[in-house]
């Protein structure tokens, strides 16, 4: 049977509209990939179609061809211009879903710092870390040996009153200062030796604007053969002038159960003489007490308190406002 010239035309046609149609209707690339495998691949509609050319009157022949690169043409335009449009649409959507508003307020979080009390101490130690010290720690809570018997206060001394001192059910006491630390460290090491002791300390005190039952001392102590007092004042000297900048300063004698001579250091801030530290050489008593010779080794050790430091540099006028965790006071460090 053979195929007119006018069938196949006709069928061409309907093949390109058709194809036309759903070209414009594909819906993403892979829907326009199915569609040129349909029309144009090796088993598509017109290859299919082409198939008729053997049944068709040679004459006809180069009219049908001419025809089907036409319609070939037309569809491969129309495929690649589809294409084209898709993958933009595809970048414009992801574009459009990965665009980032700038404008939009970041999430805010929130900043720590460092406690005044702890940037305190940490300036302290630099400082005697700078001058050789050791940094040492101890127990908060102590036996009477380490904390007063030890340090030339025997039982009958005044500062170990109850009502200075908070002695545990357990026979023991919460440390009235960090000097156990310095006694406990020559039980362990030979001189010479150079050793800060920062840590809280305990004492009975009626709170007030100055004073707080638990607090924190800075204490040095420094043990070599022929440490004079001129070594106490050129160390305290340095020390001072590193926290509090280029300050006047004054040693008044002064009395502590540890240290003979003892004076107190005076700096003169914002007009007034201030009270800073209380220093000495180490008594005699406090040396044989550890096994170190008292012959053979002189000390001098010097004491202070973390909260009046932080009190002068930082202008706080209660000492309360330190240990209340009051987030617009510890901001302002
Ligand atoms: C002070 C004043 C004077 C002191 C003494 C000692 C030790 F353990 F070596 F004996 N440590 N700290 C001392 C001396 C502390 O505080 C106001």
């Amino acid at each position: 049977m053979t195929i007119t010239l006018n069938t196949l035309e006709t069928q061409l046609e309907d093949l390109q509209q058709a194809a036309l149609a759903a070209i414009a209707d594909a819906a993403d690339l892979d829907a326009l990939e199915q569609l040129r495998v349909a029309y144009l691949g090796k088993k598509g509609q017109l290859s299919n179609i082409l198939g008729g050319m053997g049944k068709l009157d040679p004459s006809d022949r180069p009219t049908v061809g001419k025809l089907t690169n036409e319609v070939k043409a037309a569809l491969q335009t129309a495929l690649d211009t589809a294409r084209e449009a898709l993958q933009l649409a595809r970048v414009q959507a992801q574009i459009a879903a990965e665009t980032i508003d700038v404008t939009m307020p970041g999430t805010l979080r929130p900043q720590g710092r460092r406690h005044p009390l702890a940037s305190t101490i940490d300036r302290a130690l630099d400082i005697f870390v700078g001058l050789g010290y050791t940094v040492a720690t101890g127990p908060e809570m102590e036996s009477d040996h380490y904390n007063f018997s030890s340090l030339n206060m025997p039982k009958d001394h005044p500062a170990r009153d109850m009502q200075d001192t908070f002695y545990l059910p357990n026979g023991h006491l919460l440390r009235t200062h960090t000097s156990p630390v310095q006694i406990r460290y020559m039980e362990q090491n030979d001189p010479p030796i150079r050793v800060v002791a920062p840590g809280r300390v305990y004492r009975r005190d009626t709170v007030d604007a100055t004073h707080s039952a638990v607090f924190h001392q800075v204490e040095l102590l420094a043990v070599d053969q022929g440490l004079t007092f001129t070594d106490l004042k050129g160390t305290i000297g340095e020390f001072i002038q590193q926290m509090f900048g280029d300050v006047e300063i004054r040693f008044r004698p002064s009395y502590f159960p540890f240290t003979e001579p003892s004076a107190e250091v005076d700096v003169r801030w914002k007009g007034n003489w201030l009270e800073v530290l209380g220093c000495g050489m180490v008594d005699p008593n406090v040396l044989q007490a550890v096994g170190y010779d008292p012959e053979v080794y002189t000390g001098f050790a010097a004491g202070f308190g973390i909260e009046r430091f932080a009190m002068v540099l930082h202008q706080i006028d209660d000492i309360r406002r330190v240990y209340a965790s009051d987030l617009r006071f510890l901001r302002q460090f």
